[in-house]
């Protein structure tokens, strides 16, 4: 069999995917998902007027090989751009694979240990209440874990909590990128008092976490860290940016919370220091911006050997073949933790079918070959593109912060 062709496909159903279609002369495809938030273009040139050509004529069995050179051969290597690039066709070339022997990936990737893939969704609002009733509803849908935000008195645009504007997280604005307010002395104030009222309202059975989105310095994440501690949160995500690694040292000194990182890492080397130093609990990177299934299986088999869990990244900003993948390998590797989930707009699940589906707390996936996911072609079509910016963050002094 052999690659034939490599179609990129941009399209906007609510907000911006990159779709990667690679055909074969023997009529099979694949579909795999190259979206960057924010940067869409850069990796669907990336793919279109690098990569591609070097896929034409291979064979899209040798999946290893293939993302070797594209990661190796080609000299530049890692970062953002490139990672999700090889991503995008390392997801089709499993797809691929799965379809011709006929089995879902987690069979190719060993076959199932579990039933399904413990997930957790997001509850904002502008209020404690507020949050605590998005938990409840929640609750009720069968959520036995979720995610707790709350607005920053006195600031505007606190990340997470655009509920009242009708946006999802992390959702893009069009045009010029919208400035979120942010002061780490108000937000630590405002945290610890969130998951008091939570637990005294909501009891101890629900797991509880929390997203710091890398916004604090060392010694303010320290200081979180223990002040959550009471709180028993299932983890504390992304207390520090990812050139920090060092710091995450001086957080274990203070506290004994679970620490949760990964979704900013492109390799396995970004992920490597935390891991064999025990620094953290769960790894989360994005399968879809570390170079896809073949970097993620590899790391999840290095975090295994150190007791730490996996906890893949799984916002709306990314495909719903990520999705699948996220679910297919939560399926088949021993140190699975939990899995963050999205429930897609109707547009979405028009133009992007299939993927993993949501039952009684957990993510599922289908026996379908492959990834299990297609596209409507001429349906994406119909959504063009939509320039569009991720927020940017300022602090009350007008400096710009760390989004
Ligand atoms: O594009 C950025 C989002 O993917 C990110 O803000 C979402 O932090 C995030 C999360 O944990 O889902
Ligand atoms: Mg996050």
């Amino acid at each position: 069999m052999k690659i034939t062709n490599v179609k990129v496909l941009v399209t906007c159903p609510g907000r911006n995917y990159v779709l990667v279609k690679i055909e074969t002369d023997e009529g099979l495809y694949g579909w795999g998902d190259a979206t960057l938030n924010g940067r869409e273009l850069s990796v669907a040139s990336a793919l279109e007027n690098h990569i591609a050509p070097l896929l034409i004529g291979r064979d899209p069995d040798r999946i290893e090989d293939t993302w070797q050179m594209l990661f190796r051969g080609t000299y530049w290597r890692g970062g953002p751009v490139l990672m999700t690039a090889l991503a995008g066709v390392d997801l089709a070339l499993w797809d691929i694979k799965g379809k011709r022997a006929g089995l879902p990936v987690y069979s190719l990737l060993g076959g199932k240990t579990r039933e399904g893939a413990l997930a957790y969704s997001h509850c904002s609002g502008e209020s404690f209440e507020e949050v605590e009733d998005c938990i409840r509803e929640r609750m009720e849908q069968g959520f036995k874990v979720l995610r707790a935000q709350v607005a920053v008195p006195g600031t505007h645009g606190t990340y997470g909590t655009a509920v009242k504007r009708g946006e999802a997280v992390g959702s893009v604005r069009e045009a010029a990128p919208f400035v979120e307010q942010w002061e780490p002395s108000l937000y630590l104030k405002v945290v610890p008092p969130l998951f008091e009222h939570l637990r005294s309202t909501l009891g101890d059975e629900i797991a509880l976490l929390h997203d710091i989105h890398e916004r604090l310095n060392p010694v303010q994440a320290s200081q979180l860290a223990r002040a959550l501690e009471p709180y028993n949160l299932f983890f504390l995500e992304d207390p520090l940016r990812p050139e920090h690694k060092e710091s995450f040292r001086l957080i274990r000194q203070h506290t004994t919370i679970p620490i949760a990182m990964g979704e900013l890492f492109h390799t396995r080397w970004d992920a490597l220091p935390l891991i064999t130093e025990q620094l953290i609990d769960f790894i989360r990177c994005d399968i879809g911006h570390i170079g896809g299934l073949t970097e993620a299986r590899k790391i999840a088999a290095i975090a295994e050997t150190y007791n730490v869990q996996t906890a893949w990244h799984g916002p709306g900003d990314i495909a719903p073949m990520t999705h699948a993948a996220n679910v297919h390998l939560d399926m088949a590797i021993p140190n699975f933790g939990v899995q963050e989930m999205t429930f897609f707009p109707e547009a979405t699940q028009e133009v992007i079918t299939g993927g993993p589906y949501f039952e009684d707390g957990y993510m599922k996936v289908t026996d379908a070959p492959g990834l299990g996911t297609d596209v409507n072609e001429a349906l994406a079509a119909k959504y063009e593109y939509k320039s569009a910016y991720l927020p940017m963050v300022r602090r009350f002094d007008g400096s710009v912060h760390d989004w």
